[in-house]
């Protein structure tokens, strides 16, 4: 039975047991990371990457925490940058579409047909435009750390080829929640709805929209394809950096080794994932086209249209974004 010497052993097992698991949670931190696509998507995976890399570095004094599907904003992913802010969500690895609401330089990345290549793409986020819309974040509470990629942005609809801007006359396209691009699709003469791209998958299905804009790893993993969207044009008409980033607040109470450590597989994490992404894109579009889609490529003429087109949101829109970063950036592409 329970004599008083095996109690107390009991006791001196509890009390070891009790100072064991005290000093284990005063290490250990657990931060929440905010995206809006999971990890069968490049995006989720650059999430869990750096979540691997940093518990890893700290020795799993921190621990990150990948909350994926807008989950932590109920879907509404325009609203992740100011739960971000407020200190909702402790992190984010977000799309700069999504935060532009809240962060007007960050629509540099939308205005349609300025970035033309990946080089270009590279020339910005790496260079003093790059500083300046980091600037731009952490002006608002948001500390931000390293570049992502979730790719340029490809036209899909489920009606018929489209080549030139008179083909998208009338058709419903779903945009992102971004003012941007309701001016873009207007200016070709489309009639966009915005919705988060929860409300897109049910949207594309049931036909209520004719058409959607996502990079080729969107498309080719959420198989946008099999909802109908047989018709795809490249048209590589923007480019959408993801950001990592952490709250201010969250930011000042981290060691300074610990900073140094989320800094640096932050940039780990998302070099590996834009040279992954990049990689893959030649397989999803071969993956693609094999499952029955109609790809359309634009002649030089064809594109050169649609960049006059849309003209008129880049008049509207650079004296929002910033005449001064816009510039930085155009130099940045023609010395790349
Ligand atoms: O909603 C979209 O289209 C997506 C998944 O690409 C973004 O979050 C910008």
């Amino acid at each position: 039975m329970n004599s008083p010497r095996r109690i107390t052993r009991i006791a001196a097992a509890l009390a070891g047991a009790a100072v064991l698991t005290a000093s284990l949670s005063a290490q250990a931190r657990e931060l929440s990371v905010s995206t809006v696509l999971s990890d069968a998507f490049p995006w989720g995976q650059a999430a869990e990457k750096w979540a691997e890399l940093v518990e890893e570095r700290t020795g799993g004094e921190l621990t990150l925490r990948v909350y994926p599907n807008s989950q932590l904003v109920a879907g509404d992913q325009t609203r992740e940058f100011s739960a971000m802010r407020s200190g909702l969500i402790d992190m984010a690895v977000g799309s700069t579409i999504n935060w532009s609401p809240q962060v007007p330089e960050l629509n540099l990345f939308s205005l349609p047909f300025f970035m033309p290549d990946e080089a270009a793409v590279d020339a910005v986020t790496g260079g003093e435009a790059g500083e300046m819309v980091f600037e731009a974040i952490e002006s608002r509470g948001v500390i931000p750390l390293a570049w992502g990629e979730n790719g340029f942005r490809q036209l899909s609809n489920s009606r018929g080829p489209i080549s030139e801007p008179s083909d998208l006359n009338g058709l419903k396209i779903r945009v992102v929640g971004s003012p941007l691009f309701q001016d873009t699709f207007t200016a070709l003469g489309a009639d966009p709805t915005q919705m988060s791209w929860t409300d897109a998958q049910p949207a594309l299905t049931t036909g209520a929209v004719d058409g959607q804009e996502n990079p080729l790893s969107v498309f080719d993993v959420a198989r946008i394809d099999q909802v109908g969207q047989e018709h795809l044009t490249l048209w590589n008409y923007m480019n959408d950096p993801l950001i990592f980033a952490v709250n201010q607040r969250v930011w000042d109470s981290l060691s300074e080794e610990h900073r140094e450590i989320l800094r640096e597989t932050a940039v780990e994490a998302g070099e590996w994932e834009i040279a992954m992404t990049r990689e893959q894109e030649s397989e999803r579009l071969a993956a693609i086209q094999e499952r029955g889609v109609q790809v359309t490529e634009l002649t030089e003429e064809q594109h050169a249209a649609f960049v006059n087109a849309t003209r008129s949101v880049h008049d509207k829109w650079i004296p929002r974004i910033g005449p001064e970063l816009v510039e930085a950036a155009r130099q940045a592409i023609e010395a790349r």
